[in-house]
């Protein structure tokens, strides 16, 4: 039958199909703002530390008085939303991806009944979109957790935690059933592979190490919960409206060898396993045996029952969403110019033939089509580009224009490898939705000075600035893009 089909769809498949879903991408508490408003819980997103300068963030005891946090008031979406959709629809989005703040619906994350507040809020925000025939493209959890389910429970340590986000799923899709088809689960679970670089199992599992606790061992249970959480929501969101697409999202940074030294290249091979097991877990509904047997030999005691494995085989995801930004390069010979403070397993060099961004970032549109070759080698199921893009200062001009050029090469050129991607290489690609669509608070910073937007907005890492939203060059750029189905770049 599947091969019917595609026989059937043969004229589809080597192109973008009609309905693919283009448009942008952003993240509650990177843009809302309002963030005790309509009685709103603190996430944890809301008590990081500031992270200039490469600074680590950290999640703190609550709000330090006198600090800033940028992503308190953000870019007062949660006002002003309906102007920034219409400029969304300007250009032609067919698609909005972001995501509900799970304190705006449960502000402790613990309660039984939900804030109707908060599921008001949403209920106009996806009625702005639908109004335009803009599909509302939704992450559960993206980096901001209840803070309360981490001083209260520990984070993700805690197996309380399941029932928890199960509940909030459940009523996020009682409530949006008619209104929201396209899911995820978590945003980017694979970043806390990463465990070593404190910031990702903060913001992915509100983690806070304890003194003399095996970080290691605590990240696996953590994501394991997680990954049971993700596949309870899959199999409770089909049965709710089996017309969903529930997805994964993961971090896709493919690691290439730095030579063809066969050392590299096994180097290379497992620092690609290290970071995308999670991905087996959602995908495939299963773990993968190197790492069963690596646990093991650790001596990690991980809770994971038999019953646990039956739930991640019965709820494995529709889609693979992924964020693209760079690749990364491993040496077996340790790692002489560090690119980043990381997990040595990985040994870091920089690729010589990459330039990189203003943060280091090395910037490969090719790695993406290989990227997406690898998942699909490794999966077979569609693929949703939902974050791409380049963290650039932008420069107003004195009349108001701001040429991003670098910004338009980066992209332009990143959708071409997507297309052959497609056109070439025959994979199902869902959609695209660049990250930052809209000017927005960094995660990795909680600054404003690293844009992505299409759309520029006024503010600056003081909170100085009117909040005046403008178009970028790459605004009208775009909006050919879409228009032309790809086809004028
Ligand atoms: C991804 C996150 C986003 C976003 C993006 C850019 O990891 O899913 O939330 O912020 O990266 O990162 P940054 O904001 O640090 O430039």
């Amino acid at each position: 039958k599947c091969k019917e089909e595609y026989r059937l769809n043969r004229e589809n498949v080597y192109k973008l199909p009609q309905d693919f879903l283009w448009g942008g991408a952003v993240a509650a508490h990177q843009l809302e703002g309002g963030w005790r408003e309509g009685n709103k819980g603190i996430s944890v997103a809301d008590v990081m530390t500031n992270g200039a300068n490469g600074v680590e963030r950290k999640i703190t005891e609550g709000v330090v008085a006198g600090e800033y946090y940028p992503n308190h008031d953000a870019i007062d979406f949660y006002h002003q939303y309906k102007a920034d959709i219409k400029l969304f629809t300007e250009m032609g989005f067919k698609c909005f991806r972001t995501s509900i703040a799970w304190t705006r619906i449960f502000p402790k994350g613990d309660e039984k009944e939900p804030n109707e507040e908060g599921l008001k809020f949403y209920d106009d925000l996806f009625d702005e979109c639908l109004k335009y025939g803009i599909e509302p493209v939704i992450t559960l959890s993206h980096f901001e957790m209840p803070y309360h389910l981490v001083t209260e429970y520990g984070g993700w340590r805690n197996r309380k935690l399941i029932d928890y986000f199960v509940n909030f799923a459940t009523t996020v899709f009682e409530r949006y059933k008619d209104k929201v088809k396209y899911w995820m689960t978590f945003n980017e679970i694979n970043n806390q592979t990463d465990y070593k670089r404190g910031f990702s199992i903060f913001t992915n599992s509100g983690i806070i190490p304890k003194d003399g606790e095996n970080v290691e061992e605590t990240m696996f249970q953590a994501a394991h919960y997680e990954a049971i959480a993700s596949a309870l929501a899959v199999q409770i969101g089909h049965k709710i409206n089996p017309e969903f697409k529930i997805g994964a999202m993961i971090a896709m940074v493919p690691l290439y060898p730095a030579t063809s030294d066969p050392k590299d290249i096994l180097k290379a091979q497992r620092a690609m396993q290290w970071r995308y097991w999670l991905g087996d877990l959602q995908v495939l509904g299963k773990y993968p045996e190197w790492l069963l047997r690596y646990q093991a030999e650790h001596h990690l005691e991980i809770d994971r029952t038999l019953e646990d494995l039956d739930v991640l085989q019965a709820g494995t995801v529709d889609y693979l969403g992924f964020s693209y930004y760079m690749s990364f390069t491993v040496s077996a010979h340790g790692a002489a110019e560090t690119v980043f403070a990381y997990d040595e397993m990985e040994d870091l060099v920089r690729n010589e033939y990459l330039p990189a961004s203003d943060w280091g970032w090395q910037i490969d549109p090719e790695g993406l089509r290989y990227a997406m070759n690898w998942m699909n080698d490794r999966y077979h199921i569609p693929q949703f580009i939902v974050e791409n893009g380049l963290g650039a200062i932008d420069k107003v001009e004195e009349d108001g224009s701001i040429h991003d050029e670098y910004r338009i090469d980066y992209l332009k050129k990143h959708i071409e490898q997507m297309k052959l991607a497609v056109e070439k290489d025959g994979i199902e690609l869902m959609g695209y939705t660049p990250w930052g669509c809209i000017d927005l608070v960094s995660a990795g910073s909680g600054q404003m000075d690293k844009r992505y937007g299409f759309i520029y907005v006024d503010k600056n890492d003081k909170a100085e600035g009117t909040l005046k939203r403008s178009r970028k060059d790459s605004f009208y750029w775009y909006k050919k893009v879409i228009e032309s189905q790809g086809t004028q770049l």
